[in-house]
């Protein structure tokens, strides 16, 4: 395919309810979606970077910086196919996240035009795939158990509290207490530990968790894997894992015996698709992360999740445990899973009066 230029629009999206991690309260999500125009036709992409780099580098005004100067420009030219995107732009370091909406963009479009799926170019197994959801720090344990009661009675299969030093077992051992040991549990600090904090962190091994996300520091791998030697909770790393190669090197080291995939944070659904394959052949459960996208990321993360590797329910919750009216048809959880798209590409598009409502800014990037 040759690319004509890239439209950007930049959407406000409310979330129903504040979300509190130990790195941010985000109380609405300013979005970057980028729409490939194309010979063959148009694709859409969706970039999961939030607005300020705390939960990683990236941002988005950042991301629009570094796709205008760098990134798109490199696509130009003809016999551009999805798997090139990201050869072209492997010469720039980082990135991950806007890398991944545009490929996500060509993909769609490539895909749309051949009539084919996300899942079915991706590999996935399932029709549909089991839904967990992840609940953010809340100011008192009683809002926290309101809050889980109301997303187990929706039919979330598996609970996710976001923890950080103050908020951890408390919170863990009221949720056991309260839903009982069948509770699919586990946890998130997003990087808020240090390894001194070992022996309180082996306090929750008596809670029977899935896993701990991200305790330590993004670079701190050795540290990951000392701390797996020092507590019987699985240990998952998010942050730290930027590729397949990061993968492949944290399983044989023994800092991550599961690991979340999140595809922005990798570069692309084709990497995560390697990384997938990597925890695999390693014995290595994987699940789908999330960055609270839209319909647009939903539907891809959804075909994802759909792989064979993907045994423990992954942050693919339904569009109103963010939106009040997302920008696409909403995923609604049926018996706590989410249908995986069929049709061409990502098999969902914006509405274009529900994106019309939330956008902010568009500028066409001219190739
Ligand atoms: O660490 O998994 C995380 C949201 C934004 C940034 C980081 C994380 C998260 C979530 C929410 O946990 C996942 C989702 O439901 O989309
Ligand atoms: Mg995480």
């Amino acid at each position: 395919m040759k690319i004509e230029g890239f439209d950007l629009t930049r959407i406000a999206m409310p979330l129903v309810s504040p979300f509190r991690t130990s790195f941010s309260t985000q109380t609405s999500r300013d979005i970057l979606l980028v729409r490939v125009v194309t010979d063959i036709g148009d694709g859409w992409g969706e970039c999961v970077a939030l607005g300020d780099p705390r939960y990683s580098p990236e941002y988005v005004d950042g991301v629009v910086d570094v796709m205008r100067r760098f990134l798109i420009p490199a696509l130009a030219g003809g016999g551009l196919t999805a798997p090139l995107v990201a050869e072209r732009l492997r010469p720039f370091k980082g990135h991950q996240m806007a890398k991944a909406a545009l490929e996500m963009a060509v993909l769609d479009a490539e895909l749309r035009a051949e009539g084919r799926s996300f899942g079915r170019e991706l590999g996935a197994v399932s029709e549909r795939v089991p839904c967990g959801v992840s609940v953010g720090i809340m100011d008192s344990v009683p809002e926290l158990l309101d809050a889980v009661d109301a997303y187990v009675a929706e039919g979330y299969l598996r609970i996710k509290l976001k923890i950080q030093p103050g908020w951890d077992l408390e919170p863990v051992r009221a949720v056991r207490e309260r839903f009982g040991d069948d509770l699919l549990l586990q946890v998130d600090a997003n990087t808020a530990y240090t390894l001194h904090d070992a022996r309180h962190l082996a306090k929750l091994d008596s809670f029977e968790l899935l896993l701990i996300e991200q305790p330590l520091g993004e670079h701190d791998i050795v540290g990951h894997a000392e701390l797996a030697r020092m507590v019987t909770t699985p240990i998952c790393l998010d942050e730290s894992i930027e590729s397949a190669a990061d993968a492949a090197a944290a399983i044989k080291l023994g800092a991550t015996s599961v690991v979340n995939i999140k595809p922005g944070r990798v570069g692309g659904y084709l990497e995560a698709r390697r990384i997938h394959d990597v925890c695999a052949a390693n014995g290595v459960p994987v699940w789908c992360g999330g960055m609270l996208e839209t319909g647009l990321g939903r539907a891809a993360n959804v075909a994802l999740a759909a792989l064979p590797g993907f045994t423990v329910p992954g942050d693919t919750s339904g569009s109103g445990r963010y939106y009040r009216t997302d920008i696409t048809e909403p995923f609604v959880l049926d018996d706590g899973h989410l249908t995986v798209p069929t049709g061409p590409g990502l098999g969902v598009a914006p509405l274009p009066d529900m994106l019309a409502e939330v956008t902010t800014s568009t500028q066409w990037v001219s190739l």
